[in-house]
């Protein structure tokens, strides 16, 4: 019993809104509201939080370096996986990340341009080989997920970047889910939600991720 599920994409993929339905899959699979906990990233402990304002907000007098910002998110990670999800999942419960290490490859590997073979050094200090029982990849064509991230209000420091910052990400998520089938499945996350929804419903029934009952 238990599993690690991450929702990841681009921004205003509807990331959130598939967090929702996946606790009530598993609700509705008998697994207990107890048993159910909801990560997101950068975040999910007092300390990561502090690391996430850091990371979100646009300050006017100091630039963040890609170096930085990739540390900061390995920084929140480690405390995440350590201090909640990694006891989490040895408790036998459920864990649904809204996003996890697959943004860290589309935003600082192909949205910053930095060297792949240099995060996967600092993962394996921050994480090791851990890693989710199933990611779900919402996919959105950028132009129509910033319409809904724009209408929910002022943006942050990764939202006021430009397209190409955002079609790199896209491409990222999309050739990882293909190099990874097995474990990275692509919802088309520009449909009506009702469709949204049933999509991710299917990909959680073909995973067998629930097993309680
Ligand atoms: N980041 C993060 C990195 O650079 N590297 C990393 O390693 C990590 C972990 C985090 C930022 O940090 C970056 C990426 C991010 O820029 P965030 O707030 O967690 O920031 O992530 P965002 O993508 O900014 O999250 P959003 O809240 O913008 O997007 P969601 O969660 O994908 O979208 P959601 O569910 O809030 O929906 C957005 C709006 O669209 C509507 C919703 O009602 C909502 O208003 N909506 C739909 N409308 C129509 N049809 C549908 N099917 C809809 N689905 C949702």
């Amino acid at each position: 019993m238990g599993a690690f599920i991450v929702l990841e994409g681009g921004e205003g993929a509807g990331k959130s809104t598939a967090v929702a339905v996946v606790k009530q899959y598993l609700l509705s699979h008998g697994v207990a509201e107890k048993d159910i906990i909801e990560t997101r990233e950068p975040g999910g402990t007092e300390i990561a939080e502090k690391i996430r304002t850091i990371l979100k907000e646009k300050n006017p007098h100091e630039a963040l370096t890609s170096e930085a910002e990739l540390l900061l998110m390995y920084a929140a990670r480690t405390q995440l996986v350590n201090l909640v999800i990694k006891p989490a999942l040895s408790a036998g419960k459920f864990v649904i990340g809204d996003r996890h290490d697959l943004s860290t490859i589309a935003y600082q590997g192909a949205g910053r341009g930095m060297d792949i073979q240099k995060i996967a050094g600092i993962r394996d200090l921050a994480i090791g080989d851990f890693a989710p029982d199933l990611t779900i990849v919402m996919d959105i064509e950028p132009a129509a997920g910033m319409k809904r991230a724009r209408s929910r209000g002022e943006l942050d420091r990764f939202e006021v970047e430009s397209m190409d910052f955002f079609n790199r990400i896209r491409n990222s998520f999309l050739q990882e889910a293909e190099k990874h089938s097995d474990r990275i499945k692509v919802v088309d996350a520009g449909q009506e939600l009702d469709a949204v929804k049933a999509d991710i419903v299917r990909v959680l029934e073909k995973a067998e991720i629930c097993t309680v009952g």
